[in-house]
């Protein structure tokens, strides 16, 4: 039994790869709901979307969200209404959120839903909130407001700079249901190549998660976002050097470290290896880039022996 911690698109990609070299049925995923909005009075859930669309083979690959072959008539219909358009949802993404809408209204936990949304794509992989509660991702730019998370990285173009982050909610939420027992209880906790910042940091900041993986450290392995001083995705290096830490393999490290075993990074960093190991945490060094399906079950392979 393994159990990973999720973010998006880099996450969906490395879980794929897990899917492909062990039992689906074995596999645990912890996601994070800091980037959960409500746009249209619905409940959008884009991590757990993302893992979920992937997991079913069913995922925009240009995007790395969305659905493959969407339509957009109702983004059509609201741009001409003037109303939300810059979060793009696709037609049949839609769907999704009014279900997952409609479920919660009825009284149903995001987890609860979540299993729903996850047997009706056939995904075996077990998809867990990280959190049936509130929990924001709040992002305070250094010239400019508070804004949201997804204000943040889509409406925003993530091109502003962050002074700092913090996770709205958190202090009153609880860790879903098996959270804790899937952290405790499993072989392996592999965290994905997310961005650390608001990606993985949103899990922990939910009561009981961080003291779960101090008491696992050595089981712990991790991988690497950033391969060469670049995020492949997204704005974590940007974010990393913004609060502070060196956007590289080594900045990474030093902010997993308190909690990580080992980390994974990419052969175009193995010239930092032993600077990572300084950080006083083991180093392995391998492809992380998962452009193909097979790249993704080559590096879960690597990952799932690097505890051993
Ligand atoms: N990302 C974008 O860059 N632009 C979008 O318009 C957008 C829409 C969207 C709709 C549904 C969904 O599940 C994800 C979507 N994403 C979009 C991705 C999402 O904002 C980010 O990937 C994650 O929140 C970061 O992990």
């Amino acid at each position: 039994m393994i159990t990973a911690l999720a973010g998006g698109v880099g996450a969906a990609r490395m879980l794929r790869g897990l899917a492909e070299v062990m039992p689906p049925g074995d596999i645990t995923a912890v996601v994070n709901t800091g980037d959960d909005t409500v746009l249209h009075g619905l409940h959008i859930s884009p991590d757990l979307d993302t893992v979920m669309y992937t997991l079913a083979g069913a995922i925009n690959a240009e995007t790395g969200w969305g659905l493959a072959g969407e339509s957009w008539r109702v983004m059509e219909s609201l741009e001409r209404l003037g109303g939300i358009t810059w979060f793009n949802l696709g037609d049949k993404d839609l769907a999704t959120h009014c279900y997952r809408t409609q479920r919660l209204n009825e009284g149903a936990t995001l987890s609860e839903v979540t299993a729903e949304l996850a047997s009706s794509w056939g995904v075996d992989v077990r998809l867990l909130p990280v959190t049936d509660d509130p929990l924001r991702t709040r992002m305070q730019l250094v010239d400019g407001p508070e804004v949201s998370f997804q204000e943040y990285f889509v409406h925003l173009h993530h091109e502003v700079a962050v002074a700092s982050v913090r996770f709205e909610g958190s202090a009153s939420t609880q860790p879903g249901p098996r959270v804790l027992e899937a952290l405790s209880g499993s072989d392996v906790i592999v965290v994905c190549p997310s961005n650390p910042v608001v990606s993985i940091d949103p899990l922990l900041a939910v009561p009981g998660v961080l003291d779960s993986l101090l008491a696992r450290r050595d089981d712990i392995v991790g991988v690497s976002p950033i391969v060469a001083g670049a995020a492949l995705k997204g704005p974590a290096d940007r974010l990393l050097a913004e609060l502070g830490f060196e956007p590289s393999v080594v900045g990474v490290a030093k902010w997993y470290a308190p909690w990580m075993g080992t980390l994974v990074i990419d052969q175009a960093d193995s010239a930092l290896q032993h600077a990572v190991e300084a950080v006083g945490i083991r180093c392995m060094v391998t492809n992380t880039v998962m452009s193909t399906l097979e790249l993704s079950a080559d590096l879960a392979r690597t990952v799932l022996h690097a505890t051993r």
